[in-house]
């Protein structure tokens, strides 16, 4: 696990320093392109459906390939024929509702002869590496209170460390550490500190608002076996744009914090986003690496923000290595804001302020503040980079960094905590017509300047990330359901190959009997909207399989495209048919004077609330539980925009005649 990776792959992120760096170089720039499928398995429908996400990086060890789906499902494959050798199925609940931001699950972790695995309803599981039988399962909370589990656990020294998800559910983030063997709950570190506690003070004094504030740990943590210390990004802050109610910092939202790794004793903290109200979440996972600056070897951590930054740090002490300064930015008394942010010294990814649009008012930069009228800002509530990885090559110097060029219309309502449901305090839809597409930035480690960036149609921050290698190349997929491979020098294509799902997996390597492997699961992500699937597929030079027909594209503009068009649909059914995060239909054309009845056919709380540009909520569903229905009767010919205003993704439109 301390090893530069090799043959095998052992953890999420390769191994415990998540660079995603693989020492084999018999595929390299030269021949890349002769590269074919190997084999392709389809993992019998787990994780088909359009709630779902697949997002996994497969482990392999010693020729046996890991995978779990986003339905918790894990599949044990043969790494050079990709036969199926076991199958657990998790069983979890299928009305689940606390899952925020699609099914999904980002890996497993690997240790003493087992694979554990965080699941969707806040279980920890371990199974026998051979057969896949479950040995113990421990419940690190209760999904019924807004908990869940996405990351990838790590593994290390009989010690499963495992984030928790909940962000925007009011619930109080953690990293749980468990014993290996036993399963039993060793530690907890919780990211909300308590009056007292280090950072306690920057939360409001005399509220319980840390007990709700989010600050959820979506990725794989880091570890430095030589210094002891556990290292981990920590989520937004709750509720999500509403910071009227929660004056301060609020430590530890949007951070890098380092912990000892034996005791979960606090080492050092850097909070990327004070007093966070725009979802600027650290969601990408902290990446380990060593450089030299001004002729002196550093130990460094990096993390890629949904700012857009990169965030580089000394890991010894979670000191700037590049510098960072703090400087002014708007303020919103009503918002407390912060009076200063930190700037990274470099380049930023993405485009740092949003362009007008018609209706839109207010249109700002990075930190721009916010009340009740829908604001424009770049980068989006979801980046820059999201939970995708980025990897990081010694050989360049390189991190190789996915990112999302999309403007949110940040508007603030206010929420009231409730259990158990969504606390978001706001919105963050991108306009109806505004564009939305992707990058690859190669940033240098010493400098957090931009090398080379490539433009790319669809956004590539949200699901998968970057994986590079000795043969000089950076591999990852894309949501059109291509897998790539560019040169980790200049960012040239160099390949790319179409698997027939969205690929939104970040890819991974290895080698069996001599020959290199490229694998990437194939599922699409439902945030994005990419083609949804179960594949796995691997590529080697002496493949044969050819390439599958394209799935359907993602969304590159934001709003209810240019479906199908239904005609005088008196009801539109919210999360049916196993979509839970979208309306049926879509579009609908009626008469004036006709009432459509909005019902929540799914499993958690949504909306149907206009959306005109500019302005949020002149007619409302409010919150729909599951099974609810309300009807909304539009009288007058025009145009109507909606959006669900705890998923600011799903769009719908009544066209009035
Ligand atoms: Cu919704």
């Amino acid at each position: 696990m301390q090893s530069p990776v090799a043959k095998d792959w052992v953890t999420n992120g390769g191994n415990m320093t998540n660079q995603r760096y693989s020492t084999l170089k018999q595929i390299d720039t030269s021949n890349v392109k002769q590269l074919k499928g190997a084999w392709m398995t389809r993992l019998k429908g787990s994780g088909v459906g359009g709630k779902y996400s697949f997002e996994a990086t497969p482990l392999v060890k010693d020729g046996i390939m890991y995978i779990v789906t986003g339905n918790d499902d894990v599949f044990a494959l043969n790494a050079k024929t990709g036969e199926m050798l076991w199958e657990r199925w998790s069983g979890i609940d299928q009305k689940l509702t606390s899952v925020c931001c699609g099914w999904d699950n980002r890996g497993l972790a690997m240790g003493e002869g087992m694979l554990f695995l965080g699941q969707l309803d806040a279980n920890v599981v371990a199974l026998d590496l051979k057969t896949g039988k479950e040995l113990w399962k421990t419940p690190i909370e209760v999904w019924q209170d807004g908990y869940g589990i996405t990351s990838a656990p790590l593994y290390y020294d009989g010690i499963v460390y495992s984030g928790i998800t909940g962000g925007e559910y009011g619930v109080r983030g953690r990293l749980t550490a468990l014993d290996a063997k036993t399963g039993k709950i060793l530690w907890r570190w919780y990211t909300l500190p308590a009056p007292g506690d280090v950072g306690g003070d920057s939360w409001p004094a005399g509220t319980d608002h840390y007990m709700h504030g989010g600050a959820t740990i979506w990725n794989t943590p880091a570890l430095d076996p030589q210094l002891g210390l556990v290292y981990f990004s920590v989520g937004n802050c709750g509720p999500d744009y509403d910071g009227s109610i929660r004056e301060g910092d609020n430590l530890f939202c949007a951070s890098v914090v380092a912990l000892k790794a034996k005791t979960g004793e606090y080492a050092w903290h850097f909070q990327e986003v004070h007093h966070d109200i725009w979802d600027y979440d650290a969601a990408s996972p902290a990446v380990l690496f060593d450089t030299v600056i001004n002729g002196q070897p550093r130990k460094g951590i990096a993390q890629a923000g949904r700012t857009g930054w990169v965030y580089i740090l000394d890991r010894t002490n979670g000191k700037p290595l590049v510098g960072i300064e703090e400087r002014p930015v708007p303020q919103e008394p009503r918002q407390k804001t912060a009076k200063t942010q930190p700037y990274p010294l470099g380049d930023a990814t993405v485009p740092h302020c949003a362009q007008p649009m018609e209706g839109f008012e207010r249109v700002g930069c990075i930190f721009e503040s916010f009340w009740e009228e829908p604001t424009l800002v770049q980068p989006s509530g979801i980046g820059g980079t999201n939970w995708s990885p980025m990897s990081y090559n010694p050989d360049t110097g390189f991190f190789y960094v996915p990112g999302t060029i999309r403007t949110s219309a940040f508007a603030r309502y206010g929420d009231k905590y409730k259990k158990g449901l969504q606390y978001n305090g706001g919105t963050q839809a991108a306009p109806i017509g505004s564009t939305m597409s992707g990058n690859w930035t190669a940033i240098a480690g010493n400098t957090n300047k931009i090398a080379w960036q490539q433009n790319v149609p669809y956004r590539v921050g949200s699901g998968g990330g970057s994986t590079t290698t000795a043969g000089g190349l950076v591999l990852h997929g894309d949501p059109s359901g291509t897998i790539q491979a560019r040169d980790a020098k200049t960012g040239e294509l160099l390949w790319q190959f179409q698997t027939g799902f969205g690929a939104e997996a970040t890819p991974m390597v290895y080698e069996v009997d001599g020959e290199q492997y490229i694998a990437i699961a194939a599922g699409g992500n439902q945030g994005v909207g990419s083609g949804n699937g179960d594949a796995v597929w691997s590529f080697s030079l002496k493949g044969q399989l050819t390439p599958l027909w394209p799935p359907p594209a993602p969304a590159a503009v934001a709003g209810p495209e240019s479906g199908p068009i239904a005609d005088n649909a008196a009801t539109v059914n919210i999360g049916a048919n196993n979509i839970e995060f979208g309306y049926f239909p879509k579009r609908d054309r009626i008469k004036a004077g006709t009432a459509v009845t909005f019902t929540n056919a799914g499993d958690t709380p949504h909306t149907a609330t206009s959306f005109d540009n500019g302005k949020i909520g002149a007619w409302d569903t409010g919150t729909l539980m599951p099974g609810q229905s309300k009807a909304i009767t539009f009288d007058k010919p025009g145009n109507y925009y909606y959006i669900c205003t705890p998923h600011p993704w799903m769009y719908g439109q009544v066209i009035v005649e």
